[in-house]
């Protein structure tokens, strides 16, 4: 008998259409599947269209020394310019390009012509700092203006830059400073965090005291905290705003590298992410465009997330500008100063489109519903999630209380190595299903595979593996080009492996189950943790919930479950009552092989700074060992937190 590689457990009824007048006016329609599937490459080549090319590609794809792929082949652009300067040169300088709202409620508004001018001026600064084409430029900046800023002016003359999020260490920003030799650091004194100044220099020039490729810091003054000066020491006030407002873009090679964006990886050295020009700015302009839906003349686009992550480089920088879209960025936390503020943006910018992540969606769900109904919040017309599988009792929370039950909800899966969205509804086409991130995009060819590397067939749960290339792959680790190989292309031959699980439902479409590491051998039975989560969080008392697999000497492994309950679920949440009826509910839910031999009730969850959450970090307190690598971890006081709640444990059965 043949072991299924990952079992199916979770059944789910629901179906949202998408709404009439959104299908009648969609950007996409359903033929451009059959169009995409036809002629993928052709395909492609209508979509780099889009963009403005100095020397039009002789080869749309080179695939000729795979995993090694060249896209546009010959093509020449410059990114910044396609961003910036083409739409104010089409008449839509006076366009606003970001709406900017800082967390003490000041606020920017740049227009496209503005945004032209600080960046020709910032390009200006770098090349006065000695950067050259090809030069590594690291940033380490919070979420004000001069960050997209500094991303356009390194692209515009050709530096590649690695933006590291503005919360990691001086360890982790020193590593990546040097992996990547970067030459000049841009950063701040600080920045604006829960109503306190956090100081961003001190970090910096930790990091660079022992990185001697540095030459120089830009350093942008934002809260005027007092900072150290340093000979290598220049402000961006005394520097850039000296600066012309004129330069002209010169036009770069299809792949010349744009940036690295290092992944955190929840073990070992992190890997430089790869990023070049033309197939990349073509596929997040395409996704953006299709995804979203956006009509850039009077869409009011947001993504909640931040720009040193993926989802920030490519939906709030690259693929809005490349469209011309208005963006909404607020550099704060959503509690500051209330928990409604959020809402409060939606309202005040009357934002269209709107994007964030499951953690913030669940987070909300704990605050209690009670909050964003405060808001005008009837501006919107489509909301997306991206980052974690979205369980779906989070999904519909979301549909009903943040899109009043009117906008679609597209979930989009991809990664730091893919670049762009790659599995998605299409939100005039498809017919949403809570919980599954529905099909590969036009251009795309996805599929879900058994550890032999076979098609599973509709039903069946296995490995989500990309089968052709895509314009917006990582093109290597940077320095690395045979840990690239061996981490996403040795597992599958010919096929790029994501690490993620995922299951095919009876129509064929996708819902993502968590990653393959994560994956819980419970008597013979891969089962995943997305759908135990979910299974917790479809009870009308639990907000979040995480679940590992505990060593067991009679199953193997044993599922042990963390859950938050929600805001309004009462004071009766922490006895053994709760907990057995939560093990009931799963076991219903899903079969009694799902049941949690443990469940504990915590206020908190531990998760990466940009909200993942660390199951490994669980499994240790499940199996009582002292914890791993806890460096990614936003909050090192949730695992005391948790920690504590280990004696009141339950264990049954
Ligand atoms: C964009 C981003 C990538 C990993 C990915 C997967 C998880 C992202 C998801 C999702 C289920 C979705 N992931 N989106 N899982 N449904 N819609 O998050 O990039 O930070 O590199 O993380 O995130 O596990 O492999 P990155």
């Amino acid at each position: 008998m043949s072991q299924e590689t990952l079992s199916n457990l979770l059944q789910e009824n629901r179906r949202f259409a998408p709404p009439p007048e959104l299908a009648a006016s969609a950007n996409v329609t359903a033929q451009t599947y059959e169009e995409a599937a036809a002629d993928r490459l052709g395909f492609w080549e209508r979509q780099a269209e889009r963009l403005t090319w100095a020397k039009p590609w002789n080869e749309v794809l080179d695939w000729s020394n795979p995993p090694f792929a060249k896209w546009f082949v010959g093509g020449e652009l410059n990114v910044a310019y396609n961003c910036v300067d083409r739409h104010v040169e089409a008449g839509l300088g006076d366009r606003v390009a970001y709406h900017w709202e800082g967390e003490p409620g000041d606020t920017r508004t740049l227009t496209y012509a503005d945004l032209q001018r600080e960046v020709a001026k910032a390009a200006n600064a770098l090349l006065e700092l000695g950067v050259r084409k090809g030069d590594r430029v690291a940033i380490y900046l919070p979420m004000i203006p001069e960050l997209p800023i500094s991303m356009l002016a390194c692209a515009r003359i050709g530096a590649t830059h690695s933006v590291v999020f503005a919360g990691f260490s001086a360890e982790a920003l020193r590593t990546r400073i040097a992996d990547a030799q970067a030459k000049v650091v841009i950063t701040a004194d600080g920045q604006n965090r829960r109503g306190k100044h956090a100081a961003l220099k001190p970090t910096v020039d930790d990091a660079v005291a022992s990185t001697p490729d540095v030459e120089h810091v830009l350093v942008v003054r934002r809260t005027g905290q007092e900072v150290a000066h340093h000979e290598r020491d220049v402000w961006w006030h005394d520097l850039v705003e000296r600066q012309s407002t004129e330069h002209t873009a010169e036009p770069h090679d299809a792949e010349h590298p744009l940036y690295i964006l290092y992944t955190s990886g929840t073990t070992g050295k992190p890997k430089g992410i790869l990023h070049t020009s033309g197939g990349y700015l073509t596929q997040v302009a395409y996704t953006h465009h299709a995804v979203f839906d956006l009509k850039p003349e009077t869409d009011v686009y947001w993504c909640s997330a931040d720009i040193g992550w993926v989802t920030g480089h490519s939906y709030i920088v690259y693929g809005p500008l490349a469209n011309g879209a208005t963006s909404v960025i607020y550099e704060g936390t959503p509690d500051t100063p209330h928990q409604g503020r959020w809402w409060e943006i939606i309202e005040k910018y009357k934002v269209t489109l709107f994007y964030t992540a499951p953690t913030a969606i669940r987070t909300f769900m704990k605050w209690g519903e009670e909050i964003p109904a405060r808001h005008d919040l009837s501006s919107l017309r489509l909301i997306g999630s991206v980052g974690e599988p979205i369980n779906p009792e989070a999904y519909v929370w979301y549909r009903e209380r943040i899109g009043a039950g009117r906008c679609p909800v597209v979930d989009t899966w991809w990664q730091t190595e893919t670049g762009g969205i790659m599995v998605s509804p299409l939100p005039g086409v498809t017919e949403g299903k809570p919980g599954a991130a529905m099909r590969p995009l036009p251009g795309i060819v996805a599929d879900v595979v058994d550890d032999q590397g076979q098609s599973v067939p509709n039903g069946g749960g296995g490995f989500l593996v990309v089968k052709e290339p895509w314009p917006s792959m990582l093109r290597t680790i940077w320095g690395d080009d045979e840990r690239y190989v061996k981490t996403y292309w040795s597992r599958f031959e010919g096929m790029y492996f994501a690490g993620d699980g995922a299951k095919k439902d009876d129509d064929g479409d996708f819902w993502l189950l968590g990653r393959v590491d994560d994956v819980m051998l419970v008597s013979g039975h891969n089962i995943s943790t997305t759908e135990v989560e979910s299974a917790l969080v479809s009870h009308p008392k639990v907000a979040e919930a995480a679940v590992t697999g505990a060593t067991d000497p009679v199953t193997g492994q044993a599922i042990v479950a963390f859950v938050i309950p929600r805001g309004n679920a009462g004071a009766d949440v922490d006895g053994e009552e709760f907990v057995a009826e939560l093990r009931d509910h799963v076991a219903k839910t899903l079969g009694p092989i799902a049941k949690p031999r443990q469940i504990m009730v915590v206020p908190e969850l531990p998760k990466t700074r940009s909200g993942k959450i660390m199951r490994r970090l669980l499994r240790d307190v499940a199996e009582n060992r002292s914890l791993g690598d806890v460096t990614t971890l936003t909050d090192s006081s949730v695992m005391d937190l948790i920690s504590t709640k280990l004696p009141s444990a339950k264990s049954e059965d």
